[in-house]
């Protein structure tokens, strides 16, 4: 940077988004926040800041942190586990503390829903209540996101789970029967948002034809890893355990498949509950539809999202869709018509490729659904 901050004890400048409502600069070159607002945050956190606005027209503001990205060595460091409404559990290795963010922070990210999501790594000041007990935390920094899984709601963009490497994409082969085009939809959603799939086909004991073997076999022919699991009688643990040591892993696929009973086979002490509920009083169950982050023993994490099961494909173009069917990638050229869709245009690639049985019709068929879905998406958008 070469230029040195104008503030007292020297730190880091960083620009930052202005709240979208205030269009105008303030008038005072300090700021303070009003003394009635929260001022605890201020006496814990050793943060001096100085918020200026560049004229009308600053859709920005430079803050001042001392510390700069070395945070001061008296703050914790941890994990957001959780957030729950205006607390975040943050685990800081030894236990978990229910923490606050600081306001600054969540003037910074006013657009989000939260500034701090499961699987940010946080820097947190301790706080001690009025008999000297340290009880919670305040947390003054967010370490930027390696990653950060997003849902979209139409409008907007929401940020999940932040730091997350893959995810594992659980179905089962009987209750709830095997749906492929369900597969492929996550598999689309993970490719357009670089996540690695783990496909895993759970209740193979419930399996009296033999398709799982078939499933599995399909989706390692693309080049994903699969996996046909038991968490009744421990088939494919191993092997999932492997797939997951290390990494943070999103865990997704229907209510009913097994999700939370395979984390409870892979380690018992989690105790997560487990049942097939159905829809209705599954909403009710949860207080939060916000995403948990699941320490693991053997390294890495799971995160579990109550509520949002379906990762959304509607934020990719259409345009675009062709492109998350791996398998489709290198025939695309190969197509007579540059602008082909390939559903039924003459000297198409990939319907050729179907009809020769180099590519699975139930692969096709879930692009097809997916192209119709995601052109009917663009049409209520744009009509
Ligand atoms: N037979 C059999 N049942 C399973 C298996 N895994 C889970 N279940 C049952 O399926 C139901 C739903 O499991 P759960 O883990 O709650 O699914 P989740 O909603 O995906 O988390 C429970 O009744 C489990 O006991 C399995 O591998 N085989
Ligand atoms: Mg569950
Ligand atoms: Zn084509």
């Amino acid at each position: 940077m070469g230029r040195k901050p104008p503030s007292r004890g020297g730190g880091d400048k960083r620009r930052v988004d202005f709240r979208p409502n205030r269009q105008r600069p303030g008038r005072r070159k300090q700021w303070h926040p009003p003394a009635e607002q929260d001022n605890r945050h201020d006496q814990v956190a050793p943060f001096s800041e100085s918020v200026q606005a560049r004229g009308d027209l600053s859709r920005k503001r430079t803050i001042i942190e001392q510390g700069g990205d070395v945070p001061d060595g008296s703050l914790a460091e941890g994990i957001a586990v959780a957030v729950r409404g205006q607390f975040v559990d943050v685990d800081d290795g030894q236990c978990v503390w229910p923490c606050t963010v600081r306001r600054i922070l969540r003037t910074m990210s006013i657009r989000d829903r939260h500034p701090v999501v499961a699987g940010d790594r946080v820097w947190f000041a301790v706080v001690a209540d009025s008999q000297g007990q340290l009880k919670e935390g305040v947390i003054v920094r967010v370490a930027p996101r390696r990653t950060s899984l997003t849902r979209s709601d139409g409008r907007k963009t929401h940020v999940i789970a932040a730091n997350v490497d893959q995810a594992l994409i659980v179905s089962s082969i009987r209750e709830p029967v095997l749906k492929p085009h369900l597969i492929d939809r996550y598999l689309v959603a993970c490719h357009a948002g670089n996540l690695t799939a783990i496909i895993c086909v759970n209740k193979c004991d419930l399996d009296t034809e033999g398709e799982t073997n078939e499933i599995v076999d399909r989706y390692r022919c693309l080049g994903y890893a699969a996996i046909a699991t038991s968490a009744a009688t421990g088939q494919g643990l191993q092997e999932l355990r492997t797939l997951l040591a290390g990494k943070a892993t999103l865990l997704a696929g229907q209510s009913g498949v097994g999700k939370s009973s395979l984390v409870n086979a892979i380690q018992p002490s989690l105790n997560l509950p487990t049942a097939a509920v159905s829809a209705t009083t599954e909403k009710g169950r949860h207080t939060t539809t916000t995403a948990v982050w699941l320490k693991l023993d053997i390294g890495g994490a799971v995160i579990d999202t109550p509520g949002i099961r379906a990762l959304d494909v509607a934020m990719i173009p259409l345009n675009e869709l062709e492109t998350h069917f791996v398998e489709f990638v290198d025939r695309l050229q190969h197509c007579r018509f540059p602008n082909c869709v390939h559903i039924h245009e003459e000297g198409c690639a990939i319907q050729e490729a179907v009809d020769a049985g180099e590519v699975d019709p139930s692969r096709y068929d879930s692009y097809v659904e997916l192209f119709y879905e995601l052109s009917e998406t663009r049409k209520s958008r744009y009509e």
